[in-house]
C-alpha cells in the first residue's frame, strides 16, 4: 500500500533573523583531542554563534486513520491500558500538523566530528510499546534499553548499515547498553513476540537531528554557521522528497515550515 503512495512535498520557507549576542562574532572554534594515536578535531559548538532552527511539520489533505492495536493475544500487555490503544505510524496534531517526523540535518557537516554524547538515550518497553516511537541518537551513543512490563520482549532492530542483534527481556531484566556505530536513517526496531511493537532509530554522526512533537514542531539548536540541507523522515510518508536548503548566520534563528501534502 506505501509504495502506491505518490506524495508530493511542498516547502514553505521563512527566515526570522533574531538578533542575539553578536551576529558576528568569533568563528567557530575546535579542540585538539587525542584518541588513539591520530589527532581527532572536535568541533565545539560556541553557543555565542551557533545557529537554531526551528518549525512545524503540516500536512495539508487527508490522513489515514490510526490503527487500534488490538492487544487481546497477550493479557499481560491489554491490561496495562485502561483506553484504547492506537498506532503510532500516523499521528496526526489538532493544528494539522504531524508527530514523529525525525527532522536532521543531511548535508553541510562533513568533515566535521562532535563530541559523542556520555549520556544514555532510553528506549523503554512499556504496556507493551516502545517509548519512544522514533529516536535519534548520535553514532556511539550509548542506548539504554528497558523493560517496563511484567512480560518478556524480544527487541530486534534491524540495521542495514550497522550489525543486527535480536534478544529477549524477561520481566525485571538489568537493562542493555547498545550503541550503534555508523550512521543509519532509519533503524526499524521490532518485538519479534507482539508484532505491533516497532520503532525507529535515526543514528547521525551529529547532534543537529529532532523529532516533531504534540505541536508537530522541532528545534535544532546549536549549529555552526553554513549552508545545510534539511531532511524529513516519516515512516508513513518516506517516500516523499523531504530536503531543503538553509543557510545559516551566525547567531540566527530560521523558521523552516514543512507541509506534506499527498498527491491526487
Ligand atoms: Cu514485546
Amino acid at each position: 500500500m506505501l509504495n502506491k503512495l505518490h506524495l508530493s512535498w511542498i516547502f514553505v520557507l521563512s527566515g526570522v533573523l533574531i538578533t542575539g549576542g553578536c551576529g558576528g562574532g568569533e568563528p567557530e572554534t575546535s579542540q585538539e583531542v587525542p584518541k588513539a594515536g591520530t589527532p581527532v578535531v572536535v568541533t565545539k559548538i560556541d553557543p555565542t554563534t551557533s545557529a537554531t532552527l526551528k518549525g512545524k511539520v503540516l500536512f495539508d489533505g487527508d490522513l489515514p486513520r490510526a490503527r487500534r492495536l488490538a492487544m487481546d493475544a497477550e493479557p499481560a500487555c491489554a491490561a496495562v491500558h485502561t483506553e484504547p490503544v492506537y498506532s503510532e505510524v500516523v499521528v496526526a496534531n489538532d493544528n494539522n500538523t504531524l508527530r514523529h517526523v525525525f527532522v536532521y540535518v543531511k548535508e553541510g557537516l562533513e568533515g566535521k566530528v562532535f563530541e559523542t554524547p556520555k549520556e544514555p538515550a532510553i528506549i523503554d518497553q512499556k504496556g507493551c510499546i516502545y517509548k519512544p516511537h522514533i529516536l535519534g541518537v548520535q553514532t556511539n551513543q550509548p542506548i539504554k534499553i528497558l523493560n517496563s512490563d511484567s512480560t518478556t520482549h524480544n527487541i530486534h532492530p534491524l540495521p542495514k548499515n550497522n550489525r543486527e542483534w535480536n534478544e529477549s527481556m524477561a520481566p525485571g531484566a538489568p537493562p542493555k547498553n547498545k550503541k550503534f556505530p555508523r550512521e543509519e536513517v532509519m533503524i526499524a526496531v521490532k518485538c519479534n513476540v507482539h508484532p505491533w511493537m516497532k520503532n525507529y532509530i535515526g543514528v547521525l554522526k551529529h547532534p543537529f537531528f529532532a523529532v516533531t512533537d504534540e505541536e508537530g514542531s522541532f528545534e535544532i539548536k546549536g549549529l555552526p554557521p553554513g549552508e545545510y540541507t534539511l531532511e524529513t523522515w516519516h515512516e508513513f510518508l518516506k517516500e516523499g522528497v523531504t530536503s531543503h536548503k538553509v543557510i545559516l548566520a551566525a547567531s540566527e534563528t530560521k523558521s523552516v515550515e514543512f507541509t506534506l501534502k499527498q498527491a491526487s
